[in-house]
């Protein structure tokens, strides 16, 4: 919803057709979001990504198994939607958090 007023020259014969634009507020843009989602593998154990999705993304124990059977049937799913920061950080400490159990479970960004 932009709003720019163009001030013209008074004397319609001074107007050289150039105008003047004043801002009426500032432009500020919504900063973009970035989906994480969570993908399926054949070795990381149900539990443990119901685990995860309890413990990094603050699902219900319900939510998250929903969610978990979800990628387990479809391949992938968003898991929620972040700001640049917040879901880069998930999608590291989901990744250390797996590695460190040894588990591929992969989680990635992508912007909306
Ligand atoms: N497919 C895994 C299994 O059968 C379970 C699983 C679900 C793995 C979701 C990853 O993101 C995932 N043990």
């Amino acid at each position: 919803m932009l709003t720019d007023f163009y001030m013209m020259a008074q004397n319609p014969d001074d107007d050289l057709g150039i105008g003047v634009k004043l801002e009426t507020r500032p432009k500020t843009k919504r900063p973009p979001l970035y989906k994480v989602l969570i993908l399926n593998d054949d070795y990381t154990p149900m539990e443990f990504v119901v685990h995860v999705l309890e413990r990094f993304f603050g699902m219900t124990h319900a939510q998250a198994f929903e969610l978990m059977l979800t990628v387990h049937k479809k391949g992938i799913a968003v898991v929620g939607v972040f700001s640049y920061e917040i879901a880069e950080t998930k999608v590291a400490l989901v990744m250390d958090f797996a590695q460190r159990h040894q588990h591929p479970l992969q989680c990635t960004m992508e912007k909306e």
